[in-house]
C-alpha cells in the first residue's frame, strides 16, 4: 500500500485529494498544524474524516515535518499548505513570504533530509501570471506576480525546479488555475456569490457587495484538479504542468449564472465596493492545458455553469438548514 502525505489536508484541496488517493488504496496521512478549535469539515462533508492518520505539526515547525515524513514514511508528498487569499496577502505581506513561500523550502529541505526519493507535488499558482504578457498563458509564459501571495508562490515555483536539477529529486509544480467547489472557502469570490444567492433566497442577506467584477478568470472544479495533482506523480520523469480549462470568464458573469440559477437578476442585487478592490490587480486569466491534455491524459471535466449550479444547490441546502 502506498502513503501519502498532505500538507494542507483540512483545505479545499487537501479534503478532495485525501478522497481521491483513498478511493485508489493509499493510507493517507496528513500533517495538521495546532488550531484553538479542530475543524476538518471539509474533511466530514466528504465522509472521509475518520480514514485519515493525523500528524500534528506545521510548515513553519521543519522538525515537525521531518518527525511526520519519517513517523508515515510516504512515497509522495502533496504540499498544499499556505496562506491561500490573495486578498488577505497585503494586510499580511510577511506571514503570507513565511507560509506560502518559505513554507516550500521547509518541505523540500525535510524531504532532501529523510528520503530525497520521495516524489513532491508543489500547488504552484496562475497568479504567478500576475500582468499578463501572453493572450493564453502556458508553461512558457513569463511571470510577472501582482501580489504578496503570487511573489511568494514564485519563489516556491523556483525552489521547486531548483532542488529538481540541483538534487535530482522528483518535483513538480502543478500551475494550477483557479478551482472552486463547495468546499471553497467563503472569502473567494465564488464562494461568497454562491453563499450570498443562498442566503438571499431565503432573506437572511439582501444585498452582495463586490469589488472588481470585470475581472476575468478561468474556473474550474476542484474535484477534478486532482486528479491532475496525483498524475503529475505517476510519471517516468518530473516537470511542470498548467491545469486549466481553457475559458475564461468574468466575475460579472459568474454572478449572472449563480442568480439566473434560482431566477434572479444579480443586478437588482449586487453592490459595487470600491474598498474591495486590491491595490493591484490580475485582470484576466486564461490558462493553455495542451502539455496536460497530451503528456498526462487529464481534461477538464466540468463547465464554468455545472460548477455554479453545484455550488449553488450545496449553499441552498446548507442555509435552508441553518433557517
Ligand atoms: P485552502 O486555503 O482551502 O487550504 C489551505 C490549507 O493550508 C489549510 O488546510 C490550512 O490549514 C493549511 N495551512 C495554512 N497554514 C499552515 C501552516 N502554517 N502549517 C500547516 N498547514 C497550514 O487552499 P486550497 O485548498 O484552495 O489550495 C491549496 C493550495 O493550492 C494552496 O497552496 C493554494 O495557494 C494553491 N492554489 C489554489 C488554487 C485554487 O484555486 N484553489 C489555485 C492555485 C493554487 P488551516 O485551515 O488550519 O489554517
Ligand atoms: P484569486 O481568487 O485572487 O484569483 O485567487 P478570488 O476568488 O479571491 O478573486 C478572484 C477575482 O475576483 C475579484 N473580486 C473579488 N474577490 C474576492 N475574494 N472578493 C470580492 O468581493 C471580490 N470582488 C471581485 C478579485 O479582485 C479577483 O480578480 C485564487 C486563490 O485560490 C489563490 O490561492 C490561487 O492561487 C488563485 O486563485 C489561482
Amino acid at each position: 500500500m502506498k502513503t501519502a502525505f498532505l500538507t494542507g489536508i483540512t483545505g479545499q484541496d487537501g479534503a478532495y485529494l485525501a478522497k481521491f488517493l483513498l478511493e485508489r488504496g493509499y493510507h493517507v496521512a496528513g500533517l495538521v498544524p495546532r488550531r484553538s478549535t479542530v475543524d476538518r469539515w471539509r474533511l466530514d462533508y466528504l465522509g472521509i474524516v475518520d480514514q485519515v492518520e493525523y500528524i500534528d505539526g506545521d510548515i513553519m515547525d521543519v522538525s515537525s515535518l521531518i518527525r511526520g515524513l519519517k513517523a508515515c514514511k510516504p512515497q509522495e508528498v502533496y504540499h498544499l499548505a499556505a496562506q491561500s487569499f490573495v486578498g488577505s496577502s497585503w494586510e499580511q505581506p510577511i506571514l503570507t513570504a513565511q507560509v506560502t513561500g518559505m513554507g516550500v523550502l521547509h518541505v523540500l529541505e525535510a524531504i532532501r533530509e529523510v528520503d530525497p526519493f520521495i516524489k513532491m507535488y508543489q500547488a504552484s499558482s496562475s497568479e504567478l501570471y500576475g500582468l499578463i504578457q501572453e493572450p493564453q498563458q502556458s508553461e512558457n509564459t513569463p511571470f510577472y506576480p501582482r501580489s504578496p501571495y503570487a511573489v511568494s508562490k514564485l519563489f516556491g515555483y523556483w525552489m521547486t525546479k531548483n532542488y529538481r536539477e540541483s538534487f535530482q529529486m522528483y518535483a513538480c509544480n502543478g500551475i494550477l488555475f483557479n478551482h472552486e467547489s463547495p468546499l471553497r472557502g467563503f472569502e473567494f469570490v465564488t464562494r461568497k456569490v454562491t453563499d450570498a444567492v443562498a442566503r438571499i433566497v431565503h432573506q437572511k442577506q439582501k444585498e452582495l457587495r463586490l469589488g472588481n467584477i470585470a475581472a476575468k478568470r478561468d474556473w474550474g472544479f476542484a474535484g477534478d484538479y486532482v486528479e491532475a495533482m496525483w498524475l503529475m506523480l505517476q510519471q517516468n520523469t518530473p516537470d511542470d504542468f498548467v491545469i486549466a480549462t481553457g475559458k475564461t470568464s468574468t466575475v460579472e458573469e459568474m454572478c449572472r449564472i449563480a442568480f439566473d440559477y434560482v431566477g434572479l437578476n444579480y443586478q437588482d442585487y449586487v453592490v459595487i465596493d470600491p474598498a474591495l478592490y486590491r491595490p493591484a490587480e490580475v485582470d484576466i486569466l486564461l490558462g493553455n492545458p495542451e502539455k496536460a491534455k497530451q503528456e498526462l491524459g487529464w481534461a477538464p471535466k466540468t463547465k464554468l455553469e455545472q460548477l455554479v449550479h453545484m455550488m449553488v444547490e450545496a449553499d441552498l441546502r446548507r442555509v435552508a438548514k441553518m433557517s
